[in-house]
């Protein structure tokens, strides 16, 4: 019953230390060293490519990641389960994240920034934290967690997902027919929302739109939910105020790209959370028990919906 792993190897290391120790019985392995096809049970990856139909006895496919965009299903048999990651070290990474980067727009930091290349000593009028509405679409493992800190600050919170959920101090919306109250009433917009056919260019023109003028995103989803000129035009326009991005379409974002300059753009290199190796073994040998027990695993992802 081995595991392979195929992923960046340093962070492999980790993994496999914490295999060892675990579960001595589970043999670990890691990409390239396969050695025997045959006995390769679950494979850990954060991009497969061909190598799960290669595996005659593979039983499973664990993202290494909360995502699985990057997984080409099509190449995964379709009887095989995919399972994404769930586990709090992800999760603690993106609260910090975007708590951070709410913060920093509450707080005028993008024009303080630029006050201080100017050498301008300028007080901003400070508004509380309960004037400053916070939306996040996406009310999954990472939308809730990242909305149940913010309401700790004041901020009025809401979520916007496909089917209806409850989060306590939240105001929940679903479905597109509630799309746009949830916009209007939305002064800093994050996205967690998976990238999916649904959600490919989601944020354009049309969203920043229906959202109150001077509004905020911060887009930790995935790169293509974001169609960038629109951004950059909703920018010039003053009708989105700032912009924090961690995610672009292509990684990297191009050198001579005209997002870098932007004076009220943020732009980090996808690292608002990574999955934690130690707890990310915790997860997996987890999973790998219900597995073996006929339980449903946590995270299985529903392969049609593409999440
Ligand atoms: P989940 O699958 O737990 O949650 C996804 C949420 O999005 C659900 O609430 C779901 O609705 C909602 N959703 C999906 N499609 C739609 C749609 N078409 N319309 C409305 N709502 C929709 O995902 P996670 O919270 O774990 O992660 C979210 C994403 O965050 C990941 O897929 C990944 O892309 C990104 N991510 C980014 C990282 C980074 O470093 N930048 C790190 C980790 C993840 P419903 O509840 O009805 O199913
Ligand atoms: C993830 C990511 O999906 O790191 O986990 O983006």
């Amino acid at each position: 019953m081995t595991v392979l792993y195929k992923s960046d190897p340093v962070r492999g290391a980790i993994w496999a230390e914490r295999f060892a120790k675990l579960a001595p019985d589970i043999p670990f392995r890691m990409w390239p060293d396969v050695g025997d096809p045959a006995a390769i049970r679950y494979l850990l990856a954060w991009q497969p490519d061909g190598l799960a139909v290669t595996l005659p006895n593979l039983e499973v496919v664990f993202s290494i990641g909360a995502g699985v965009d990057q997984l080409d299903l099509s190449r995964i048999p379709a009887d095989l389960p995919v399972v994404r990651m769930i586990e709090p070290g992800l999760v603690h990474g993106m609260v910090e994240y975007v708590t951070e980067a709410v913060l920093a727009i509450h707080r005028d930091l993008f024009d303080y920034a630029m006050q201080q290349r100017a050498r301008v000593w300028q007080p901003i009028q400070l508004h509380p934290a309960a004037s400053r509405r916070v939306g996040v679409l996406g009310l999954g493992m990472l939308g809730t967690a990242v909305l149940e800190r913010l309401r700790l600050f004041g901020f009025p919170c809401a979520g916007w997902s496909r089917s209806p959920r409850e989060v306590e101090g939240v105001e929940c919306f679903s479905g597109d027919a509630t799309l746009a109250a949830f916009l209007a009433r939305t002064d800093v917009l994050i996205c967690l929302l998976p990238l999916t056919d649904a959600t490919r260019g989601f944020l354009d023109q049309r969203i920043f739109g229906a959202l109150p003028k001077g509004a905020s995103i911060v887009q930790v989803g995935r790169g293509p939910q974001l169609v960038i000129g629109d951004l950059l035009d909703a920018l010039d326009r003053g009708q989105i105020h700032s912009a924090v991005i961690d995610v672009t379409d292509p990684e990297p974002l191009p050198v001579d790209h005209p997002l870098w300059t932007q004076p009220r753009v943020r732009i980090t290199p996808h690292i608002a959370s990574a999955t934690c190796a130690v707890t990310a073994v915790d997860a997996v040998l987890e999973n790998v028990r219900r597995h073996r027990a006929g339980e449903p695993m946590i995270g299985q992802i529903d392969r049609a919906r593409g999440y």
